[in-house]
């Protein structure tokens, strides 16, 4: 009798485990065969009353079928589990996703690359170089006497007698001069320092890109097709050019470039103080003395170089009012651009 009763058990209990799908419903089987009150309690009672001799036979058979029972039911609740949107990794798909800013260029390193590429599509390469130099590249080598005035420590940082932040990227060509012959046609890019009250117009940290072509026979008129070319991609197609002289102590003859303002077109505005002019760049021709100091032949070659400070250049193409606010990191400023 028990012995077909624990068949029967075992075809009922498979056909209900085979359409479980859920953790509830699995509990409930749990309960009408493994519980304290389930089938499987029931038929161990029964076997109470099997005679002695059939107990071994019945009682493996009995035993046999809780095996197979609580086997059924661990399987299926470690498959449940896997699936169970109850679990703690659930994901709501409808939820919006989270949405993950890259951020940008800041607005001076776009104006360098900006530069940068049209030069290079004029065909100069791009050298950098360290920020902390020596006061021989920073000033003797281009010509500074020892006396002036941006040697003192009013306008320099200097961390030792015989080291600096460099004030301009100018030590950069020295280096390169002293490592390849002419000709040279690189621009240099980089961070200077300079220890200036801040106020709207200078801040202490500030970046430059210098230029420079030597060869044999360079000529001013070079000098100035290059930059008149540079200027009209940079700024606009349509525009009118001074060059006005001026003094640096690493070239000689020294320029200013003044280009119409592109503002107020020439008429004169705020941005270039009425004068219908502005200054974008100081330029000469390289000072034969530096020659001198990185070995080339002074008597052979000639050559140009020009200098531009990013952050000015930067603020007047937007049309910024104040050059701290590109070192506050306010966002509200930077995603502008
Ligand atoms: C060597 C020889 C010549 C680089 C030059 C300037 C003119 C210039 C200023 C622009 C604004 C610096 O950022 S700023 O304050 N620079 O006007 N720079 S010629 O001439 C060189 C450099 C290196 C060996």
């Amino acid at each position: 009798m028990l012995t077909k009763e624990i068949q029967h058990v075992k075809e009922e209990s498979e056909k209900d485990f085979s359409s479980v799908d859920n953790p509830k419903e699995l509990e409930e089987l749990r309960i009408k065969y493994l519980g304290r009150n389930g089938i499987l309690v029931q038929l161990f009672e029964e076997l109470k009353k099997v005679p002695k001799e059939d107990k071994p036979a019945v009682g493996k058979n009995l035993n046999e079928l809780r095996n197979l029972l609580t086997e059924k039911y661990n399987l299926l609740k470690t498959d449940l589990e896997k699936t169970d949107d109850t679990s703690e990794e659930k994901i709501d798909l409808t939820l919006p996703g989270t949405i993950r800013t890259i951020g940008s260029k800041h607005i001076i390193i776009q104006t360098l690359d900006e530069i940068k590429s049209i030069f290079k599509g004029m065909g100069f390469s791009v050298f950098e170089g360290p920020e902390l130099e020596s006061d021989y590249n920073n000033f003797e080598a281009l010509n500074f006497p020892p006396n002036h005035p941006a040697r003192d420590m009013q306008d320099t940082f200097f961390v030792s007698e015989k080291f600096l932040l460099r004030t301009h990227t100018s030590p950069v060509q020295i280096r390169v001069m002293e490592r390849f012959k002419p000709p040279v046609r690189a621009i240099m890019p980089g961070v200077c320092y300079r220890n200036e009250a801040i106020n709207p117009r200078s801040y202490c940290v500030f970046h430059q890109v210098e230029g420079l072509y030597i060869d044999t026979d360079v000529t001013f008129a070079e000098l100035k097709g290059t930059l008149v070319s540079f200027a009209k991609q940079f700024y606009m197609d349509d525009l009118k050019y001074r060059f006005r002289p001026s003094f640096f102590p690493f070239t000689e003859p020294s320029a200013e470039m003044d280009i119409t303002c592109f503002i107020c077109k020439g008429k004169g505005c705020r941005i270039c103080k009425n004068t219908g002019w502005i200054e974008i760049l100081g330029c000469g021709m390289v000072d034969p003395n530096v020659f001198n100091y990185v070995g080339y032949d002074s008597e052979k070659y000639t050559g140009y170089a020009f200098g531009m400070g990013i952050e000015r250049t930067a603020l007047l193409k937007y049309g910024i009012d104040d050059i701290r606010k590109f070192y506050e990191n306010d966002l509200r400023f930077l995603k502008q651009f």
